[in-house]
């Protein structure tokens, strides 16, 4: 795959219009339906949208970069046919192992990332408060210890930034800084992302907004990086990194490190080990919210692999692992039945009581998130925790 990105180190072109010309800052801020329009992925065949060299590469497969008024430029490692590709094989992959799983990716259509936003509003669901309690309580710390570590950062990037509640705080405290230049906010979900731009853009609208549509599973390699000296914070919040097994953090970790180096810092949230039935409550909340969330995977497969699972015939289940120290969320079929996944020619038998994995929420403490960084060439600088000691924010830099 080819790509606008340039290599590590050197300096991002600034966005420019479809006339080539630099975008327009402090013009009309373009609404989240505009930005969301232009983030979507579109069937193959269907460029649309700009003109120029970023429609004609999403033509052929290619990345995808575009750029809108008002300073908020896209680029998309997911175009449509792309996504179809990822999801048929991870479906193809998790359906046919034993145990059956799926990748929690996926739930992150429209409707998974607003019952996504309902579920951080869950009495039972603490983490997104809390840490956001964190992050209020410890911004200035943050940006006091950045000042020592890694002077010079003038980007902010967001991985699964989703709608991007909380860089609302992250990017108050670098503007302050007075060299914030650019948010990059980076998720599979286009339509979250189109409001994280937009909000963003209108807080603060001499920052440019540089939105990614891709899969950080894949596509860490191709983030825009500031110029040397300058450098970005990588936040990766809400403890997504824990819906990654070891060895996929490990991967995406060390994927980082290689494309952020001296001069960039880290700001990861984990949530941490706690009494078990607290953890299973947040993942199994009494008004059945993050049931729905579950369920509308299968909803996704439907609608995109052709598929014709009858959501009525999956149970929703929690577990905690004590082994892995993770929560997961499973389906369990309720009634032998076989699914059609027609749109990859898939066939797929359910036993009566069955299960198939959704996702894994693993969680952590101190040691094992220092072990984590240093092994994959980070170093713990900072870590706060709310007093409860429920959830934890490490500030990294290259070891
Ligand atoms: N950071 C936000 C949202 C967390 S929800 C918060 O803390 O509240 C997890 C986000 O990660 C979703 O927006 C989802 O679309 C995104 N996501 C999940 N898997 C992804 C992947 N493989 N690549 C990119 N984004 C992903
Ligand atoms: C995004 N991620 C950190 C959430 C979590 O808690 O693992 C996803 C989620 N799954 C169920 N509820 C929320």
């Amino acid at each position: 795959m080819t790509s606008r990105t340039p290599a590590p180190g050197a300096p991002t072109p600034s966005p420019t219009g479809p006339t080539g010309r630099p975008a327009a800052r402090g013009g009309r801020i373009p609404t989240p339906a505009e930005v969301a329009a232009r983030l979507r992925p579109r069937p193959a065949g269907q460029a649309g949208g700009a003109a120029g060299a970023g429609a004609a590469s999403a033509r052929t497969g290619d990345a995808s970069a575009q750029t809108g008024d008002a300073g908020v430029c896209v680029e998309r490692h997911l175009t449509g046919p792309q996504r179809s590709a990822a999801m048929a094989q991870d479906a193809r992959r998790g359906l046919t192992a034993s145990p059956k799983e799926l990748a929690p990716t996926w739930f992150y259509d429209a409707t998974g990332s607003l019952l996504f936003e309902k579920i951080t509003e869950l009495p039972e669901y603490y983490l997104t408060r809390t840490e956001r309690s964190i992050l209020e309580r410890h911004a200035g710390d943050l940006v006091s210890e950045l000042a020592s570590v890694a002077q010079g950062i003038d980007t902010l990037v967001e991985l699964g930034a989703g709608t991007s509640p909380k860089s609302r705080l992250l990017l108050g405290a670098l503007a302050d800084t007075g060299r914030l230049r650019r948010f990059v906010p980076f998720d599979v979900d286009a339509d979250a992302l189109g409001r994280a731009a937009t909000a963003a853009r209108a807080a603060h609208p001499g920052v440019t907004v540089h939105a990614v549509v891709g899969d950080f599973r894949q596509h860490i390699g191709l983030l825009p990086v500031p110029a040397a000296p300058a450098g970005a914070l990588v936040a990766f919040l809400g403890g997504t990194i824990g819906n990654l097994r070891p060895a996929a953090r490990a991967e995406l970790l060390t994927a980082l490190r290689s494309r952020f180096g001296p001069g960039s810092a880290l700001l990861l949230g984990t949530d941490l080990v706690k009494d078990p039935a607290r953890l299973l409550a947040a993942y199994d909340d009494s008004a059945g919210v993050t049931a729905a969330f579950n369920r509308n995977l299968l909803t996704v497969l439907n609608r995109e692999l052709g598929a014709d699972f009858d959501l009525r015939a999956f149970a929703h289940v929690a577990v905690w692992d004590e082994a892995n120290r993770w929560v997961e969320m499973r389906l369990r079929s309720l009634r032998q039945q076989t699914v059609r996944l027609a749109g990859i020619d898939l066939t797929v038998d359910f036993a009566e009581g069955e299960e198939l994995r959704t996702e894994i929420s693993a969680k952590f403490d101190q040691e094992t998130v220092d072990k984590e960084l240093a092994n994959t060439g980070w170093r713990l600088a900072r870590w706060w925790t709310d007093p409860a000691g429920d959830f934890a924010l490490s500030l990294a830099i290259p070891g």
